[in-house]
């Protein structure tokens, strides 16, 4: 048995930095396991047997029962350790907040992944420019709806999905913090730049930020 959950992580990955989230939020203590994405440390083959997807995070429980797919290492940490609840209990409020997640998670990330960049770059020949491009396009595809369902939902607040943080936040949180790297351009998003605020004044959330991490660069 080991004595606490391992997070494979990096410490600039956007998906990991969702799964920091939920543990901060929630109070688990965790070991923290640096795979460099750049030096491919998660495609080597022991990491391969930890997430045959070669892909971060992934997180191995002390029973040694291992999940990837940061969502659903969200919504199994929500279950297991309730308090405080990140996914509301009501059933379409349950569907609503999910689906303002995937909005970004599901829509974004999957196209801006380090390997798609990568294949834009050395397999397209993209330069440095074109790939910022690409990652603002579809940044900006989903956040101007985003924005407009914010400013106009009643049920938004401090945070996406009323006043206390839920999955929407921290999917919107680690985007915004990806998007700094990418230089896209923010100054349209007034309602998602104060949610942004919000979470960043929260320990939870600052403490998951890169800069802060172990094997921050
Ligand atoms: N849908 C997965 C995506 C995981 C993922 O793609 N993680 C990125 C880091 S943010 C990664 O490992 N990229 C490696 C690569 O693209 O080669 C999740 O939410 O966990």
């Amino acid at each position: 048995m080991l004595d606490k959950p391992i997070l494979y992580n990096y410490f600039r990955s956007s998906t990991s930095v969702r799964v920091r989230i939920a543990l901060n939020l929630k109070g688990i203590d965790y070991e923290y396991k640096a795979l460099h994405l750049r030096k491919g440390e998660h495609q080597t083959k022991e990491y391969l047997k930890i997430n045959p997807y070669g892909l971060l995070p992934a997180i191995e429980f002390p029973s040694r029962m291992i999940l990837n797919q940061s969502l659903a290492i969200l919504e199994y940490l929500d279950e297991i350790y309730p308090t405080p609840s990140i996914i509301p209990v009501n059933a379409l409020e349950r569907a609503k907040v999910r689906s303002m997640a995937y909005g970004i998670a599901l829509e974004i990330h999957p196209l801006n992944n380090l390997h798609v960049l990568n294949y834009l770059k050395n397999d397209l020949a993209l330069d440095g420019l074109g790939v910022k491009n690409w990652f603002s396009k579809w940044v900006h595809k989903a956040f101007i709806p985003f924005e407009n369902v914010l400013q106009n939902d009643k049920e938004s607040g401090l945070y996406c999905f009323g006043d206390t943080p839920t999955i929407v936040d921290i999917c919107l949180f680690a985007q915004v913090v990806n998007n700094a790297r990418f230089e896209v351009d923010m100054t349209k998003y007034p309602k998602i730049n104060s949610i942004y605020q919000t979470c960043l004044s929260h320990d939870a959330f600052y403490k998951a930020l890169p800069k802060n991490q172990p094997d921050a660069e």
